[in-house]
């Protein structure tokens, strides 16, 4: 159910793929994975930056462990060792936040030897000379004291991706979720074009999506700024084109994103919200501001197939799925019900088009299929897709035609917008680093067995029985300065509020680095996160903020702190 039922409209989108979507659409036109899954297995290096694969991504991971198996060269950057970064040729561990001196400096590098594709450079690119000058300062020196990567790392990382015939680069989380999250994207960008990783197979910038289908929910305009297939709204055209199909007229204003939806209904200025899968209470960042900002609401709905921390906050309703849903790699797959739905449950689909109905906009529709044929008919990408068409593998967009077979890699011979676009992209901190007050880098994420805010995967026994409980991942010599022991409940606290979590000790973060899961309604990393967005994607920083570490005070009287002195 987990894996088939999450909806997730904008939410993904927004506080994952964001940055892609504008980064990628800026540098290619094309703002989605160039390559396909498949691909990555034969690619002979491949480049993990900010990917956790194998706990996320397990089955895409097995792609980067064949490769491995052919003999193809891993390089991992990460401020975590994680399971990738222990089976890589090159391990860059750098601070989190850091990765566009990081990328800029692996270019430095690969500019320096002379490694890079004149040819590609020449004839599919333009900008590059201000790239070059942009990347000049960034000695593998400098890069390396920005970063707290090894220099000789850098270079090493730099030459192997360099010199691979096709190389690879797979990101996530750990570079669109930061206030600079689209110039990280840029970045890859700058570095795949510099290198001619593009437009053939194994290859490509490959940002591997989130949930199921959030792909498919930015495909079909669940994004403020546009319709199904990234036609804006603000293009006249396109506009008379829906206001034609739909018969009404349709606002040519850009509309308010998830997280600043959450600020204008926290000042008053909106006021009812209607929430579909998913469970911003726990996964927002600065968790204590999104409640205030909820309880000001006139009118709250709650779509879920859980009474959630969110769905408490207001009423529920029941769900089931039937459609398409588009994955990662760009493919529309067919969906069936695995499972009836409980009681009196029923489609999100058709609740909507309930609601449009009764709000006085009649949507009849007897069938998803009678969906797609509409999306078909005014989103060029989707042109050639029908159900008919999907049993078996699927289709990858662009299908602009009933008779196309569909893309499985982008940007063949020319880039959706004529020539690759350079960017010069310098180095930006994090919004908060740390400093006396707030000594420690926190940065968030995810673990293999649960999912997200726990809705659904704590609702499994086996996975609860597993992992009941949040952590603290922090590096033995951390611990030690605190006197922090492994399993001990340590308070951990930000500007924004604090949390009670158990300590983890492990070499996996560097030293001044803490990460913590945000899966734990109870311990919740999103009360410590900083809410500060990317000018460009509105993504939430989510993987950088500056907290402490404490040990818990004694819960009996003697005002020491616990297991100093007293017996109790
Ligand atoms: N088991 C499981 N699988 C999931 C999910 C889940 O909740 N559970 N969620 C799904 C969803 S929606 C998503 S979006 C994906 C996310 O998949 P990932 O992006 O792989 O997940 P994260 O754990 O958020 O972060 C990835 C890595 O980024 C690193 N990182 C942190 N800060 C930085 C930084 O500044 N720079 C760099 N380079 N790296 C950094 C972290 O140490 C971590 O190893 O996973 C999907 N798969
Ligand atoms: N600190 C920190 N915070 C993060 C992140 C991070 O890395 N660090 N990652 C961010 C990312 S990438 C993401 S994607 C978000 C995820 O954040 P959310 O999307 O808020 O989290 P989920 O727990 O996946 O919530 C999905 C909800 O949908 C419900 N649901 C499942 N199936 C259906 C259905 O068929 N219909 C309906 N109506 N509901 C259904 C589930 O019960 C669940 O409550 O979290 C973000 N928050
Ligand atoms: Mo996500």
């Amino acid at each position: 159910r987990a894996c088939l039922g999450t909806n997730n409209v904008d939410h993904c989108a927004r506080l994952c793929h964001a940055s892609t979507v504008a980064g990628l659409a800026a540098a290619f036109g094309s703002g989605a994975m160039t390559n396909s899954i498949g691909e990555i297995s034969g690619a002979d290096a491949i480049f993990v930056i900010g990917s956790n694969t194998t706990e996320n991504h397990p089955v895409i991971a097995l792609q980067v462990k064949e490769a491995l198996k052919r003999g193809a060269k891993l390089i991992v950057a990460d401020p975590r060792r994680t399971e990738l970064a222990q089976l890589a040729d090159v391990f860059v561990q750098h601070m989190p936040g850091s990765d566009i001196a990081l990328m800029n400096g692996m270019m430095n590098v690969i500019l320096e030897k002379g490694l890079y594709d004149k040819e590609f450079v020449l004839t599919r690119t333009e900008n590059f000379e201000a790239l070059k000058k942009c990347v000049s300062t960034y000695t593998p020196e400098r890069v390396s004291e920005i970063t707290g990567g090894p220099a000789e790392k850098i270079v090493e990382a730099a030459v192997e991706y360099a010199k691979a015939g096709a190389a690879s680069i797979i990101y996530s989380m750990g570079i669109t979720q930061h206030a600079c999250g689209t110039d990280n994207v840029l970045t890859s960008a700058n570095l795949a074009m510099l290198t001619g990783n593009l437009g053939k197979p194994h290859v490509g910038v490959n940002p591997l999506r989130g949930q199921n289908n959030v792909q498919g929910a930015c495909d079909m305009g669940a994004l403020p700024n546009g319709y199904s297939g990234y036609q804006t709204v603000t293009n006249p055209d396109i506009r008379a084109k829906f206001e034609k199909a739909w018969g009404r007229t349709l606002p040519g204003n850009i509309g308010l994103t998830v997280t600043e939806s959450i600020n204008a209904a926290y000042d008053g200025k909106l006021k009812a919200i209607y929430i579909m899968g998913e469970n911003p209470m726990v996964s927002d960042p600065d968790l204590n501001h999104v409640k205030a900002a909820l309880e000001k609401l006139e009118f709250l709905v709650v779509q879920d197939i859980f009474l959630t921390e969110t769905a408490k906050l207001a009423a529920t309703s029941f769900a089931e799925e039937d459609g398409t849903f588009t994955n990662t790699e760009r493919r529309v797959q067919l969906l069936k019900p695995a499972v009836k739905g409980p009681g009196e449950a029923r489609s999100d689909w058709k609740i909507i088009c309930d609601i449009a109905g009764r709000m006085g906009y009649e949507m009849k529709y007897d069938s998803t299929a009678e969906i797609m044929e509409e999306v078909a008919s005014l989103t060029p990408i989707y042109g050639g897709i029908t159900h008919d068409r999907l049993p078996g593998d699927g289709l990858q967009w662009p299908c602009p035609s009933k008779d196309h077979p569909g893309t499985p890699y982008l940007h063949k011979g020319k880039f959706s917008r004529g020539l690759g676009l350079f960017s010069a992209i310098e180095h930006i901190p994090p919004v908060e680093v740390p400093d006396e007050e707030y000594p420690l880098a926190l940065t968030t994420g995810r673990m293999l067995y649960h999912f997200h805010t726990g809705s659904m995967s704590r609702r499994s026994k086996g996975l609860h029985a597993h992992k009941p409980e949040g952590y603290i991942e922090i590096h033995p010599d951390t611990a030690e300065e605190l006197g922090i022991v492994d399993g001990e409940k340590v308070k951990v606290s930000s500007r924004r509020g604090q949390i009670e979590v158990k300590a983890m000790v492990t070499p996996r973060p560097a030293p001044g680095v803490v990460f913590m899961p945000f899966h734990f309604a109870e311990a919740a990393a999103n009360v410590l996160t900083n809410a500060a967005l990317d000018p460009k994607s509105k993504i939430p920083e989510f993987k950088a903020c500056a907290v402490k570490v404490e040990k818990l005070a004694c819960k009996c009287s003697c005002q020491e702190v616990a297991g100093a002195s007293c017996e109790d």
